[in-house]
């Protein structure tokens, strides 16, 4: 389907909200643009003849203890349930081998995790050691650079696990710091670890998609529902409650029409059931105030007008094929989005590619069934599966957890790496990642 011409055949017939997705503009391959940009690259080798790289085996007696420092700023950084579309980010000021102040960023808006630090150590901050998990940006957003604000502190040294992908910084904040005569100095072993506790943020600024986690749960043999369809509390409470924690760490929750045909999911962030201490939750408190997106990818817009979906607080959005029925007037929370296909259905790279460009989504999280689940992995689109096994057995007549047909060879089997397992409550949940 030619997307451009539609567009242009109808631009004054679609109200802005049954927009076909911006992300597809000019009518341009979203593949294509998805993966077409890469700058750090070209930032990497400027940054190389001025900052120091250091591994941990290459490190002197007298830093011996740095990458204590630095795994402190990064533990600080996951503190942040959702920083979305920003970066988790932590940072530890050090002087004479005692921290003197600590932050991390809380959420879009509020102060960075430098500057959190700086306030907390006062004039301690004056010739001390600043351990940032990110580099320190350098323009003025929401919040003013926290380059400046290291700078007029006058910590003597700033060391960092990795560099910061926005285009608007990608090594202006480590320029302006060497630029002012701080020492900066990558630990590099550490550059993993930083960006795997904000995943999301470099996924979108590095590859235009967020990072994506799709959820299952079953029973102790595969099963996720009965042959005649139930399946609500397969997995306990205490499950429920992680899941909860889970969307909201997520931008977006996607979910399919079957799913909202069958079981009316309300797919939202429910605060009672996340089980926070009270200290956490005032702290994530505007994190917390807004539901993530929950996006319901309907090709052939069957959502029923009195889904539960939509009737709660927070925005929806619905990607169809079709394009949507213009004499409808939908919620004001309520959006329908005309996508690319692919095949049949909805092309999910190109939802994603909305999510990221249109929505700034970092990290969504898919809660579908069995067949939209098996999509996003068969499309390879799946950074993480997180699933909940509960010690039940729902027998051979019950419906299995994915639709993945053909395999006839141990070779062509889908493989995982499992990344975390434990048990909660009764259950057990294992966090897996492709091989
Ligand atoms: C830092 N420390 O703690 C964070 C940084 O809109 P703003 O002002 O909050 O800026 C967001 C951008 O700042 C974000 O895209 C990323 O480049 C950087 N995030 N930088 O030095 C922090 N959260
Ligand atoms: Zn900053």
């Amino acid at each position: 389907m030619n997307f451009e011409r539609k567009l242009t055949a109808s631009p004054k017939t679609i109200p802005n909200k049954f927009r076909p997705i911006a992300s597809l503009g000019n009518g341009g391959s979203c593949l294509k643009a998805a993966f077409s940009r890469n700058p750090i690259s070209i930032k990497r080798s400027l940054i190389h003849e001025t900052m120091k790289k250091i591994r941990n085996d290459e490190l002197e007696p007298a830093i011996i203890d740095w990458p204590v420092y630095m795994r402190r700023a990064i533990d600080l950084a996951g503190n942040a349930i959702n920083t979305s579309p920003n970066p988790r980010v932590g940072c530890v000021l050090v002087k004479n081998q005692e921290i003197v102040g600590e932050g991390w960023h809380v959420a879009a808006g509020e102060a960075h995790a430098e500057v959190m630090a700086l306030r907390q150590a006062g004039d301690r901050a004056k010739s001390s050691i600043a351990f940032v998990s990110l580099e320190p940006c350098s323009h003025t957003g929401r919040t003013g650079p926290c380059s400046d604000a290291l700078i007029n502190s006058e910590v003597s040294q700033v060391v960092i696990a990795c560099i910061d992908p926005n285009p608007k910084v990608a090594g202006k904040g480590i320029e302006k710091l060497i630029a002012a005569g701080i020492h900066v100095t990558q630990l590099t072993d550490f550059d993993s670890l930083a960006r795997a506790v904000t995943p999301g943020y470099f996924k979108r600024r590095e590859q235009g998609i967020p990072y994506v986690r799709c959820k299952l749960a079953m029973s102790l043999d595969g099963r996720t529902a009965l042959a005649n369809g139930e399946s609500k509390w397969i997995s306990g409470r205490q499950s429920r409650s992680d899941v909860q924690r889970l969307r909201a760490a997520s931008s977006a929750v996607i979910t399919g029409i079957e799913t909202v045909l069958t079981d009316d999911p309300s797919l939202n962030v429910r605060i009672d059931d996340l089980n926070l201490a009270q200290e956490e939750l005032t702290r994530n408190e505007k994190a917390l105030s807004k539901q993530p997106l929950r996006v319901i990818l309907d090709s052939q817009l069957r959502t029923p007008d009195v889904a539960k979906i939509l009737a709660l607080p927070g925005e929806v959005k619905i990607f169809s094929i079709d394009p949507p029925d213009t004499a409808k007037n939908p919620a004001s929370n309520v959006e329908y989005l005309q996508a690319a296909t692919s095949g049949k259905r909805v092309s999910l790279h190109c939802v994603l590619k909305s999510l990221a460009t249109d929505f700034a989504c970092t990290e969504v999280l898919v809660e579908a069934g069995a067949t939209l689940s098996t999509a996003f992995i068969q499309a390879g689109l799946v950074d993480e599966l997180i699933v909940y096994i509960a010690p039940k057995l729902l027998g051979s007549d019950a419906r299995s957890l994915l639709n993945i047909a053909g395999i006839e060879s141990m070779s062509d089997s889908w493989d995982f790496e499992i990344t975390d397992l434990r048990q909660i409550d009764r259950d057990i949940r294992v966090v897996l990642k492709p091989a």
